[in-house]
C-alpha cells in the first residue's frame, strides 16, 4: 500500500489533500519533526534531509513535493489531476508545481528571516518579482495551469493559503483571496484538513503549545 511519511501542519499537509483528491488508499507514517531529540536518524534512509513529506509505493521512494505530486497524479490518471504529456496545459502545470517549491517557498523563507539580497544572489530571485508573477498568472487564468483544477493547485493553494493567512508573509492581494476561495473549499481539502488537525492534536509539540496558550489566557487580567 502507498505510504505517506508525514507530520501534521507542515509542508506535508498538501500531500494529504492530494491523496484525498486521488481517492487512493494510503498508510500514514507519522514523523515527529518537532520531537525534542529531533527526527530519528533512521528516517534518513527515506528522506535524505530527514524532512517530510515522502512517499513509498511498490518499493519506490519519492521525495520533494513537486516530484511526489507529478509521480502520483501521473500514476493515478483516472483522478484527472494532471494534464497529459501532450496537453497544452502540461507546461504551465509543471512550471507552477516547480515554481512553488523552487521560487515561492524560498522567497517566503528569505523574507520571513529578514534576508536582504540582490536577485542574482540566489536562484529563487526576489520576493517582489515572485508576488508580481503569481498575481499576473492568477489574474490571467482561474487555476495554476489553466481553466481547470489540477494537482498544481493543491501545492500552490496550500502555499498561498499558509503564507498569506497564517504566516502573513504574502500580501493579501485580491487575486490570491479569490484563488483561495476557488480551491480551498474542495471537499477533499476539507477531509485532509480535518485529518491533519486530528493528528496535530495528538502531537506532543502542539499539545504543549495549546496548553501554554490556554494557561496564558487564564492568567490574563479580566478587562470586562
Ligand atoms: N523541499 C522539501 C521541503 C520539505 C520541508 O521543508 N519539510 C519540513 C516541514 S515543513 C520538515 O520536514 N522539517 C523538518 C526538519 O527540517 O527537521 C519538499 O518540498 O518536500
Amino acid at each position: 500500500m502507498l505510504k505517506l511519511y508525514h507530520a501534521p501542519w507542515s509542508r506535508g499537509s498538501g500531500m494529504l489533500w492530494l491523496l484525498e483528491e486521488l481517492g487512493v488508499e494510503y498508510e500514514l507514517v507519522e514523523i515527529d519533526i518537532r520531537a525534542e531529540g529531533g527526527v530519528p536518524e533512521t528516517y534518513r534512509a527515506i528522506q535524505p534531509n530527514k524532512k517530510v513529506p515522502a512517499i513509498a509505493l511498490d518499493g519506490t521512494i519519492v521525495t520533494e513535493r513537486a516530484a511526489i505530486t507529478i509521480f502520483l497524479a501521473d500514476r493515478f490518471p483516472e483522478a484527472g489531476l494532471a494534464p497529459a504529456v501532450s496537453d497544452a496545459d502540461r507546461g504551465a502545470y509543471l512550471t507552477m508545481l516547480v515554481y512553488n517549491d523552487a521560487v515561492l517557498d524560498p522567497c517566503i523563507s528569505a523574507r520571513a528571516h529578514g534576508l536582504e539580497y540582490a536577485s542574482n544572489d540566489y536562484s529563487f530571485g526576489l520576493f517582489e518579482d515572485m508576488v508580481t508573477y503569481l498575481e499576473r498568472v492568477l489574474g490571467e487564468r482561474p487555476y495554476a495551469a489553466g481553466d481547470r483544477f489540477t494537482a498544481a493547485d493543491i501545492q500552490l493553494g496550500s502555499s498561498i493559503g499558509y503564507t498569506m493567512r497564517q504566516l502573513k508573509a504574502l500580501p493579501e492581494k485580491p487575486v490570491f483571496i479569490d484563488y483561495l476561495d476557488r480551491v480551498l473549499e474542495r471537499p477533499a481539502n476539507k477531509r485532509a484538513e480535518a485529518r491533519d488537525t486530528e493528528l496535530a492534536m495528538k502531537t506532543p509539540f502542539f499539545q504543549a503549545m495549546f496548553a501554554d496558550s490556554q494557561a496564558d489566557q487564564a492568567a490574563m487580567p479580566d478587562r470586562s
